[in-house]
C-alpha cells in the first residue's frame, strides 16, 4: 500500500483548485436541474473488479516486455491491486483465472486479499492452453471436443474452478472457450455447438447455490474460421438454454469493428440475460486496449444503457464488472487507474442524461434534439465528479500522479527482484 502521508499530501496540494473546479460544476449542473449530491451519491456505487491477469505486462505472440517491479505471484499481484483500490476506491475485488491462480493454501490467499481489504469476483476456468501432465490436449477444442474424454476433462477442471472461487468466496463462474476451427471442414458446425450446450448443462447443473454462470463470447482467435461461442446470439442460446443463472458476458473487444455494442447491451438487458462486462477498448480485434482510449463516445453509450435499466428498475439487472486488458507497453497499474477513470468519466456522463427531455424527443421524432441531449452529457467534463468522489472515500485526486509520486514501483523493483520471464505470464 501507499503511505497515507504521501496520498494526504498530494489531495492538499490539489484541494483548492479541486473545489473551484467542482463548484463551477455544480453551477452548471444545477442551471439543467440537476443536483451535484444525488450525481455523486450514484457515481460512487460504481464498483469495477480487477483481473489477475493484467496486473503484469502483457505481450503478444511476438513478445513481452517485463517491466522491474511486476508482481510475479497472485499475492503480490493483490498487493498491486489493493494499491488501485486505495487510490480510486472503486476495485474492491479481483476476477481469478485458473491455473494461472492456483495456490497451496487457498485460506492464506484469502486472508491475504482480506487483510489488503480485498474480496474475489468471478473466477475464469482455462481450457484453451494444456496444462502439464494433463491427459487430454485441447488443441482441437475443450467444451466442443468430439472426443468425450476431452469434453469430460473440461467439465472437470471447470468444477474445479468452482471449488477454487468457493474457497475464495466468488459467485460466478465465467466461461469463454476458444473451441473452434481454422478451416473449413475441420470442425461439425452445428454438432460442436450442440456438445457445448451439453457441456455446459453439466457444469451449470453443479453450480452452487447462489452461483451464476457468465458465458462469454469472442468472434474469432485463436480460431479463425469459426469460434464455436462466436456472438452475442450464440451466447444468448446458450443461457436460455441453460436457464436463470446462466447469462452473457460482453467483453468489448469481441466484436468485429463497427459493431454496435449499445445495441447488443440493450438487447441483452431486455431478456434479461446481460450478466456483466469485460472492459477493454479495441481498434481492429482483441486488442485489449484501455477501456475508452479509442471509442469514449461508445463507452458513453454503453452506460447510457446501463444507466437507463437502472432507473427503469429492470427486474433481475446486476451485470459483474470487470476490466480485461493486456497492458504491454503502460505501467499495469498506472493503466488500471486510468482505466477505472475512464470508466468511472463514462457513467457520470450517462447519470447527467437528461431522461425525460430525450424520451419525449424520441417520442415526437425530434432526432436532431434527441442526439443534442445525449451530446450535452457526453461533452460535460466530469473530472471533478469523479475525483471527488475518490476524494470523499479517501482515494486520489488524481490516482496515477499520486501513484507515481509515492515511487510505489520502484519500491517493488528493489523488492521484487527475481528477473521475470520473458514470456506472457500465461496470457492469451
Ligand atoms: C480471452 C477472453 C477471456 C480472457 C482470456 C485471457 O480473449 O477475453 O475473457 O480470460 O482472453
Ligand atoms: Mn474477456
Ligand atoms: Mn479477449
Amino acid at each position: 500500500m501507499i503511505d497515507a502521508e504521501i496520498l494526504e499530501r498530494h489531495n492538499r496540494q490539489r484541494e483548492a483548485a479541486h473545489r473551484r473546479d467542482l463548484e463551477y460544476l455544480a453551477e452548471r449542473l444545477a442551471r439543467s436541474g440537476i443536483a451535484l449530491e444525488v450525481v455523486l451519491d450514484e457515481l460512487a456505487t460504481f464498483e469495477v473488479a480487477l483481473p489477475t491477469w493484467a496486473m503484469a505486462a502483457g505481450g503478444t505472440r511476438f513478445g513481452r516486455f517485463p517491466i522491474p517491479g511486476e508482481p510475479r505471484t497472485i499475492f503480490e499481484k493483490l498487493e498491486d491491486a489493493a494499491v488501485i483500490h486505495q487510490l480510486t476506491r472503486a476495485t474492491p475485488r479481483v476476477s481469478p483465472h485458473f491455473p494461472w491462480d492456483v495456490v497451496d493454501d487457498w485460506a492464506a490467499l484469502r486472508a491475504h486479499a482480506e487483510a489488503l481489504g480485498l474480496g474475489f469476483d468471478a473466477v475464469n476456468s482455462n481450457t484453451f492452453q494444456d496444462q502439464p501432465g494433463q491427459p487430454h490436449s485441447y488443441k482441437l477444442g475443450s467444451l466442443s471436443h468430439a472426443d468425450p474424454a476431452v469434453r469430460r476433462q473440461a467439465i472437470a477442471h471447470n468444477l474445479q474452478v468452482v471449488a477454487w472461487g468457493q474457497e475464495l468466496g466468488s459467485t460466478a463462474l465465467t466461461v469463454w472457450l476458444a473451441d473452434g476451427s481454422n478451416y473449413p471442414g475441420q470442425m461439425h458446425l452445428r454438432r460442436s455447438f450442440e456438445r457445448v450446450q451439453e457441456s455446459l448443462a453439466e457444469i451449470y447443473a453443479a453450480l452452487p447455490e447462489g452461483w451464476r454462470m457468465l458465458i462469454e463470447y469472442k468472434p474469432y482467435e485463436p480460431a479463425f474460421y469459426a469460434t464455436v461461442i462466436q456472438d452475442w446470439g450464440s451466447a444468448l442460446l446458450l443461457a436460455q438454454a441453460l436457464g436463470e443463472r446462466a447469462q452473457c458476458l460482453v467483453d468489448l473487444g469481441h466484436h468485429l469493428p463497427n459493431t454496435n455494442i449499445e445495441l447488443i447491451v440493450a438487447r441483452l438487458i431486455g431478456v434479461g440475460k446481460l450478466g456483466g462486462f469485460h472492459f477493454n477498448d479495441a481498434k481492429y480485434g482483441d486488442d485489449d486496449l484501455t477501456a475508452g482510449s479509442i471509442k469514449p463516445y461508445q463507452l458513453f453509450l454503453v452506460f447510457n444503457e446501463l444507466v437507463d435499466a437502472a432507473r427503469e428498475g429492470v427486474p433481475g439487472f446486476r451485470p459483474a464488472y470487470m476490466i480485461d486488458q493486456s497492458h504491454n507497453v503502460k505501467d499495469p497499474i498506472e493503466a488500471l487507474l486510468q482505466t477505472v477513470d475512464h470508466l468511472q468519466r463514462a457513467y457520470a456522463r450517462a447519470l447527467l442524461v437528461d431522461r425525460e427531455a430525450l424520451s419525449h424527443y424520441q417520442e415526437t421524432g425530434d432526432v436532431l434534439m434527441a442526439e443534442r441531449t445525449l451530446r450535452a452529457a457526453f461533452e460535460t467534463d466530469v473530472g471533478p465528479l469523479v475525483a471527488e468522489v475518490r476524494r470523499r472515500r479517501g482515494g486520489a485526486l488524481d490516482p496515477v500522479l499520486a501513484f507515481r509520486e509515492s515511487g510505489y514501483r520502484q519500491q517493488k523493483a528493489r523488492e521484487r527482484s527475481t528477473p521475470a520471464t520473458a514470456q506472457a505470464p500465461g496470457y492469451a
